[in-house]
């Protein structure tokens, strides 16, 4: 009975001594657990006491460079749009002047073609001038060959002249040269007077002037009235008797013993004439 009560007590006292070393490790893990938030609280404060007294500084210096970020980038800008506007100023400045020179080189290119389509008209024009100069220089000197030779006609000055050794009425006289296409001499100035006297010499000669439409209304046989005429001293002077006119070179005759120049006669009294031919009645006959 003994024995069993010994061991109810060894077995009494074994749970206590059991209880006591769970007791004793609870307080052990309890105070390790303690320390060890308490390690994290105190770590923790320093780190937020560290980040406060740090933080100030740092966002100071960031701020400082933020802004010069943000000026060079402003200025960065600025900067390309300076140079996109210098660029596009140039360009169209460039475009402009392009454009100035193709029209002006259009315009020049266009007064040169017509300039050398002017010069080739003109020398065309130059080309048949001088082919028609020739024409008519080969047709001038074939009718003077063809008079000269033929009839002794004598050229001078656009007109050709030729007097026969024979004498006839004024009429007559006038009639020999139309039918040879050509008509008494007209004299239109002192050069054709000299020249007639040259051609005469001694001989009295008809010449195509007469009043014997209206007396005293001397007229040229092309229809043409005289305005002023190498008249000798005192002609005319026959009225209605003496209607045609001769011309004298060298005075000769009894009657008319110091006459030079022009005089009325009749016209039925025979003398040489002078026939003239404009060389624009051979051409255009
Ligand atoms: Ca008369
Ligand atoms: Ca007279």
């Amino acid at each position: 009975m003994s024995g069993l009560g010994n061991d109810g007590m060894d077995q009494g006292s074994m749970m206590e001594s059991e209880d006591r070393i769970d007791k004793t490790v609870d307080i052990y893990i309890t105070a390790e657990a303690v320390r060890d938030i308490k390690h994290k609280k105190d770590t923790e404060d320093f780190d937020t006491q560290t980040a406060k007294t740090q933080t100030p500084q740092h966002t100071g210096s960031d701020s400082v460079r933020n802004r010069s970020s943000r000026v060079a980038a402003v200025c960065l800008v600025l900067l390309c749009v300076l140079l996109l506007t210098a660029v596009i100023v140039l360009c169209v400045t460039f475009t402009q002047e392009r454009q100035q020179f193709i029209s002006k080189n259009e315009n020049m290119t266009n007064e040169r073609d017509q300039l050398i389509s002017n010069n080739e008209n003109l020398t065309n024009e130059r080309n048949q001038l001088i082919s028609k100069n020739e024409n008519l220089t080969n047709e001038r000197d074939q009718l003077r060959n063809n008079l000269q030779s033929s009839d002794g006609w004598t050229y001078y000055k656009s007109s050709f002249y030729y007097m026969p050794n024979e004498t006839k009425s004024w009429n007559e006289s006038r009639r020999y040269c139309t039918e040879r296409g050509a008509d008494l001499i007209i004299i239109n100035n002192r050069e054709e007077q000299d020249f007639v006297k040259n051609m005469t010499g001694k001989a009295i000669v008809w010449i195509g002037l007469t009043d014997s439409v209206v007396e005293n209304t001397w007229k040229w046989v092309d229809g043409s009235t005289l305005t002023s005429g190498f008249w000798g001293s005192g002609e005319p002077n026959g009225g209605t008797r003496e209607n045609c006119v001769l011309t004298v070179a060298v005075p000769k005759l009894p009657e008319w013993p110091n006459l030079v120049g022009w005089l009325d006669d009749a016209c039925t009294k025979p003398f040489k004439w002078i026939c003239e031919k404009s060389i624009s009645q051979l051409i255009l006959p």
